[in-house]
């Protein structure tokens, strides 16, 4: 039996299956009713009580290895394995999931080419920044509370150097470099110091306008500003310019937009009243003219500016600014097809 045991070892050995056929052929021819290594274990009960108790154990030995290696060849065999082996690199992979642009990008590459008609060109600031260009020179008084430590963040005092609360910061920056006339929009995140919720957050986006030139007028501001809300909200879109307040300019306005989802005629997104409120604008104060060292007598200018975040909720209906900030892709994977 020894013997039989021994050229049955050395069969195994030989044995190089190609298909998985191949491997049922090998499991009949030796583990199969009429098996050789089953053979073994019916002799196995005429043999002595002595020779036994070694013999059972390498003919169950033997069992256990061929069992395994057949194991191992279906493994291998199998259509998978064999897929991961022949991998075709040239091949494209059908069923690839894109990514999508963020929303905030998506409505900054809007804007970027709606004021690229109207002959304004992308201008790009530090985030860090001083004193000087983020309130001094834009006519913020000296007791301005968004000058306290409650509103900014300050990284150091005295000198001052924060990170800009707005992007007008680079529009002190054109007219320090450029030559007149400026036509300039600048996007970015702006940093305040404020309570995170559905709608507001410590850092966020801004795109802010700025045009100055000899003769600009309010009528053009409006006008820019009528084009920029029908690109971006739709050819129906009516306009509406509240007065307000800013420090850097004079007189100063809130823009609204005809609520588009229920033509104006108020529903719970407008808060029924029909606008929505989208930017601030105004004629750029001849102090802050001056303190840039432009003539407010020769020339004037009109500025504006909105939060990135704000247009796109009110484009795209979304009610809590914190999606923005997560990257959660089931938020992201809605704007595949903008
Ligand atoms: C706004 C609203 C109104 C603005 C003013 C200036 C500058 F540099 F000319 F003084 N830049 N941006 C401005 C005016 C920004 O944001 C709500």
């Amino acid at each position: 039996m020894l013997q039989r045991i021994e050229s049955i070892k050395e069969e195994l050995k030989k044995l190089n299956p190609v298909n998985q056929d191949d491997v049922e052929k090998i499991r009949i021819h030796l583990l199969g009713k009429k098996g050789l290594v089953t053979l073994l274990f019916e002799d196995f009960r005429n043999v002595s009580k002595e020779e036994k108790k070694n013999l059972g154990q390498v003919i169950n030995t033997l069992k256990n290895e061929v069992q395994e290696k057949i194991d191992t060849w279906k493994q291998s065999l199998s259509s998978n394995a064999k897929r991961e082996t022949n991998i075709d690199l040239t091949l494209n992979e059908p069923n690839q999931e894109f990514g999508t642009r963020h929303p905030i990008s998506l409505i900054k590459n809007e804007l970027y080419e709606t004021f690229k008609k109207l002959g304004f060109t992308i201008y790009e600031g530090p985030e860090i920044e001083d004193d000087w260009h983020v309130f001094s020179a834009l006519n913020f008084p000296e007791e301005h509370p968004a000058r306290d430590m409650q509103d900014t963040f300050f990284i150091e005092k005295n000198p001052d150097i924060l990170l800009r609360t707005h992007t007008s910061s680079v529009q002190v920056r054109s007219m320090e470099r450029e030559k007149l006339p400026i036509r300039v929009v600048c996007p970015g995140r702006v940093f305040r110091n404020e309570a995170i919720s559905a709608r507001a957050h410590c850092i966020f986006h801004q795109i802010e306008g700025l045009y100055i030139d000899k003769n600009v007028s309010f009528a053009d501001l409006k006008q820019t500003l009528l084009y920029f809300a029908r690109e971006i909200f739709g050819e129906e879109t009516q306009i509406r310019l509240r007065p307000s307040f800013f420090p850097f300019t004079e007189p100063s306005a809130e823009m609204d937009v005809s609520c588009k989802l229920c033509g104006g005629i108020g529903c719970s997104v407008c808060k029924y009243t029909g606008w929505l409120e989208v930017l601030g604008c105004g004629m750029v104060d001849p102090n802050v003219l001056e303190l840039n060292n432009i003539d407010s007598k020769v020339y004037s200018g009109f500025a504006f500016g909105m939060g990135l975040e704000r247009i796109a909720m009110l484009k795209y209906q979304v009610k809590d600014l914190r999606l923005y900030f997560e990257n959660d892709v089931r938020f992201l994977n809605q704007f595949k097809n903008y």
